[in-house]
């Protein structure tokens, strides 16, 4: 192939002429000359020519390169774009009363929560039915842990060190498609006098697809009810609360991280 390419460029560039023709074959190139003189500068140009084409081949393949690292720089930014745009769409205020569901992307619609999921669509572009939504990040036989930094408002009677939510059952009824039944075991791991210890609770709730959020109803007679709320981007963590059922204020914080095995 070289043999070929140098041949093509030497005729080219006119480097033979009629009266000395060029004779290739493939992979070498061999010319007739008058004298030995003319064939060593001819041969000096080619090879000239030759080290020329190796430079500019490795000049269009560092190219390439860049070009390929672009493609994928524009794809992640592409990626991230659409990441907070969705954000942004679930962030822009709301006109519509607790308990219901915006349709948004110009809709001023509001729907019920309990018609979010539940088969219809009830939003003119079937916003409260988008696939995305409709899917339940918690399935049964996941586990979601969080470390637990430090309780500045004393939330829970235990000094708790780290929370796990292992999640036992999952059932959807078809009559009652707007929500997800849930039980789970809520393994408390906590600091009593320097002792560790580890209380497993079982605790039994619900996941709203309105919201993303998964909700359990207190298990114990301090009222302490648990939700964790996902994003809608990252399906793998979640943002829990410890809250007072009553006044619903929130007491401890935490990030719930999926644990993979
Ligand atoms: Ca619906």
């Amino acid at each position: 192939m070289w043999g070929l390419l140098v041949c093509a460029l030497v005729l080219a560039l006119g480097l033979v002429n009629a009266d000395s023709p060029c004779v290739c074959n493939y992979g070498s190139y061999h010319g007739h000359h008058k004298s030995s003189r003319g064939c060593s500068a001819l041969q000096g140009r080619v090879d000239l020519q030759t080290a020329r084409i190796s430079r500019l081949s490795a000049r269009i393949q560092e190219l390439q390169s860049k070009l390929d690292e672009g493609q994928s720089k524009r794809d992640k930014l592409s990626s991230q774009q659409a990441d907070i745009s969705h954000r942004l769409h679930d962030l822009e205020p709301h006109e519509c009363d607790k308990g219901e569901f915006s349709c948004g992307k110009g809709d001023n619609t509001c729907v019920s929560n309990l018609l979010v999921c539940d088969g219809t669509n009830d939003c003119d572009d079937g916003h409260d039915e988008e696939h995305d939504r409709c899917h339940s990040p918690v399935t049964s036989g996941s586990v979601f842990s969080a470390k637990i930094h430090e309780d500045p408002h004393q939330c829970t009677k235990r000094r708790l060190n780290s929370i796990k939510i292992a999640i036992t059952s999952v059932r959807q009824f078809n009559w009652f498609k707007s929500r997800v039944l849930i039980s789970a075991n809520a393994i408390l791991d906590h600091s009593d006098h320097e002792h560790t210890q580890i209380d497993t609770l079982a605790v039994h709730g619900y996941y709203n697809f309105a919201r993303r959020r998964l909700v359990f109803h207190p298990p114990e007679d301090d009222r302490l009810a648990v939700i964790c709320e996902f994003d809608g981007v990252d399906n793998d963590s979640c943002h829990g609360s410890v809250l007072h059922e009553a006044s619903l204020d929130h007491c401890l914080e935490f990030h719930a991280v999926r644990e993979t095995h």
